[in-house]
């Protein structure tokens, strides 16, 4: 469809067909209603009789039981086609090539975390937050996890390989949303949600925050860069060095 953001992800196919013959079966349904409407006023103009024999069984089951039952019919095919490509983005991708990626939504600004070389995420404690002196996801310094920690403000990624998103919140509730990559889903503090997905079209897609979450609401956005598999491990060995750099001097 022409209208959206041009679509990058593995998934963003699927959900584009689906969301094009969802609207256009309601178009149609629409177009059917108004059509039924306008019959029906004219012909109780033309014969005022008709009304009162409406009011039968039969016709009570033919204009009014049997279309409620199809479009119930259809809403539940619509929820049950939806419901699978949604809860597959929810899932956490079990691929041993995944790439796990904290997101971590403050007012007002994105931040992503890549656990590093030992694939695990260091400690992080909210009494160490300080954004000015360069923590501002309050990573632990005495974890030995946390040392090989990379903290970015701009979503890197490599193509054509799953991503596991691991979405929380330091503040309030964020609304975390790329439309070029079709994903949507609330950081909410205190607890964890999960995004899955598979990055395609290298390029620039824009991140925004859905939830008016403060008076800096409006300029909550970030950028997510997809990059061939080449250039990612380049982008990240050379963030790896700068840390290796910066432990060295302290
Ligand atoms: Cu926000």
């Amino acid at each position: 469809m022409h209208w959206l953001p041009p679509n990058g992800a593995l998934h963003g196919v699927a959900l584009d067909h689906l969301l094009g013959r969802y609207l256009s079966i309601m178009f149609w349904l629409f177009l059917a209603a108004q059509v039924l409407i306008l019959a029906a006023m004219f012909r109780r103009r033309s014969n005022p009789g008709a009304a009162r024999r409406g009011q039968s069984t039969r016709v009570f089951l033919a204009a009014e039981l049997l279309p409620l039952l199809a479009i119930s019919g259809l809403f539940a095919w619509m929820i049950f086609t939806s419901h699978h490509l949604w809860a597959a983005r929810r899932e956490v991708a079990a691929e041993a090539q995944a790439l796990p990626v904290e997101v971590t939504g403050v007012q007002f600004q994105w931040y992503f975390r890549y656990p590093g070389a030992d694939g695990v995420y260091g400690a992080l404690h909210p009494e160490l937050v300080n954004a000015p002196a360069g923590n501002p996801l309050g990573l632990d310094p005495q974890d030995r996890h946390s040392a090989d920690d990379i903290v970015s403000s701009i979503l890197m990624l490599p193509a054509n390989r799953p991503v596991n998103l691991t979405l929380r919140s330091q503040d309030v509730i964020h609304g975390f949303f790329i439309p070029g990559m079709r994903l949507k889903q609330d950081t909410i503090p205190g607890m964890q949600s999960h995004l899955t997905f598979t990055p395609e079209t290298p390029g620039d897609y824009p991140i925004l925050c859905t939830q008016v979450c403060g008076l800096g609401h409006a300029r909550m956005q970030a950028r997510l860069r997809v990059l061939s598999q080449m250039d990612y491990n380049r982008w990240f060995s050379a963030r790896e060095r700068a840390l290796r750099a910066a432990e060295a001097t302290r």
